[in-house]
């Protein structure tokens, strides 16, 4: 058996391209025979869309400032066959970057079965699970002649609300 390659230029695979190989042989009896097959070749130079990326739930009392107590995103767009790369630590790779209370940064984009990269989209979100901080209970004298001085513990809700309530003894 002798196997041969067959080399075919470069420039003839600039488009999409479609070969017929056809091969002959014959044994020193002098029976022929041809085998015939097709080789198909896409050329595929075009980058994927940048995908889409936004939060499932946007909580809390604006559904679209990125502040939300559901960590969770949905990406849309992506191109049948392509891999998903997310930019973290400076580098590109594959497994999305694990969500974690406060500020997050998703950067993700994708590269077609072809190895053509898309332009990346980011998505930045807050992420608060926390519950609000339990009221302050503070206490006032109102036969002291000293200065009350309220002290307010804040905490990190942009939209909640301080209730002040005064007591009458
Ligand atoms: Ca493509
Ligand atoms: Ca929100
Ligand atoms: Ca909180």
């Amino acid at each position: 058996m002798v196997y041969g390659a067959l080399a075919v230029a470069g420039s003839d695979l600039a488009a999409d391209t479609e070969f017929e190989v056809v091969v002959t042989s014959s044994d020193t009896a002098g029976n022929t025979v041809e085998s015939k097959t097709t080789s198909t070749h896409v050329v595929d130079t075009t980058a994927p869309d940048s995908l889409v990326i936004s939060l499932n739930t946007d909580s809390g009392s604006s559904a679209n400032d990125n502040l939300t107590n559901d960590g969770s995103y949905t990406i849309t767009g992506i191109e049948s066959g392509a891999t998903l790369e997310y930019f973290v630590d400076g580098e590109w790779i594959t497994t999305a970057p694990t969500t974690t209370e406060g500020v997050n940064t998703v950067t993700v984009r994708q590269v077609d079965s072809a190895g053509n990269t898309s332009e990346s989209s980011t998505l930045e979100f807050t992420l608060d699970t926390v519950a609000e901080v339990a009221g302050e209970t503070v206490s006032m004298n109102e036969d002291s002649a000293e200065p009350i001085v309220i002290n307010i513990l804040a905490n990190d809700e942009s939209g909640a609300v301080l209730v002040l309530e005064r007591c009458l003894f």
